[in-house]
């Protein structure tokens, strides 16, 4: 609806000038350019926050208070960033660094251990917010102390609740140094905040789990759409733009009403299935032009 109205302003804007007869002050003209640019770049900031995914993959850490989520995250990271302590509930608020991951930029965030609060008490808010951006992860690895199996059934039970699918969660069992002998554990992966090795291996698996996440994402059709859209309505306000500076010359009339056409063109490619007639009705209605 606002690309039609826009559209609608740059038709007319492109009709004021290929008309012989001056029906409107370039004065006036560049107003109400100005205005379509400010409209397409709000349309722009809209269409990047709905999901063309120019925000990057977010991987959290998640699990029980003391589950070793904050040395894991130091380790991942390589510097102490998270505070780790023996007294469960240290980490209050997330706590995020941007990590490569084969190549791939994503944004790491440690956060305070799932827990369930009575109803209507602070925590229970702060737990909620939490929830809310757990259940927007991209990955959440259930971290568990590798002698509490049960630990990560709990932490599962939970984050079902949260509605995080099976499918963007790995299991990590942690402390892999304090794990009895000749117990096993069912993991994704083992690991350990100081074995190097231990924790490269569980880089490399989040390296393949990312590539996965990002090639489902960029197949994804309406990443597809929103992509073609951004990039039409990008072009359709480069050319506003250029007209906007070529406005005050006096021979550059034909050079506007062309820069004018290229953005109806590639508003009209973005608007589809809107028909020309709507388009021209919004002019009529909006500028009540008497043809
Ligand atoms: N032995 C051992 N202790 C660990 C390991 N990771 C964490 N810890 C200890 O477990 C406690 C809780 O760790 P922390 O990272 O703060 O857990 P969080 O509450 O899940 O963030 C701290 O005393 C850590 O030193 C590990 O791999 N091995
Ligand atoms: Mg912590």
């Amino acid at each position: 609806e606002g690309l039609v109205e826009v559209a609608a302003h740059v038709e007319a804007a492109l009709d004021f000038v290929d008309e012989d007869i001056q029906f409107i002050e370039p004065q006036e003209l560049r107003i109400r350019l100005n205005d379509t640019v400010q409209q397409l770049r709000a349309i722009l900031d809209r269409l990047s926050a709905r999901g063309t995914r120019s925000r990057l993959p977010q991987v959290m850490l998640v699990g029980l208070p003391n589950a070793g989520k904050s040395s894991l995250f130091n380790a991942l990271v390589g510097r102490s960033r998270a505070i780790v302590s023996e007294q469960a509930g240290t980490t209050r608020d997330l706590v995020s660094a941007h990590v490569q991951l084969g190549g791939i930029e994503c944004v790491l965030a440690d956060t305070a251990g799932i827990e369930e609060w009575e109803e209507l008490s602070p925590r229970k808010l702060a737990q909620d917010q939490l929830n809310r951006s757990v259940a927007s992860a991209d990955l959440v690895l259930v971290c568990f102390d590798c002698r509490y199996p049960n630990d990560h059934a709990h932490a599962q039970q939970l984050l079902s609740k949260v509605g995080v699918q099976p499918q963007r969660q790995l299991a990590v069992a942690t402390k892999s140094d304090l794990m009895p002998q000749r117990v096993s554990v069912v993991a994704d992966a083992l690991t350990c905040h100081v074995d190097q090795q231990l924790v490269e291996e569980l880089r490399n698996l989040l390296v393949q789990q990312i590539e996965r996440i990002q090639g489902e994402l960029q197949s994804d059709s309406l990443h597809r759409t929103m992509v073609r859209c951004s990039t039409l309505v990008s072009s359709a306000l480069a050319a506003i733009e250029r007209a906007l500076e070529l406005l005050g010359d006096p021979f550059g009339d034909e050079l506007v009403a062309s820069e004018l056409r290229h953005a109806i063109d590639e508003l009209s490619a973005v608007i589809g299935e809107v028909h020309s007639d709507d388009i021209l009705g919004e002019i009529f209605s909006r500028f009540c032009i008497g043809k």
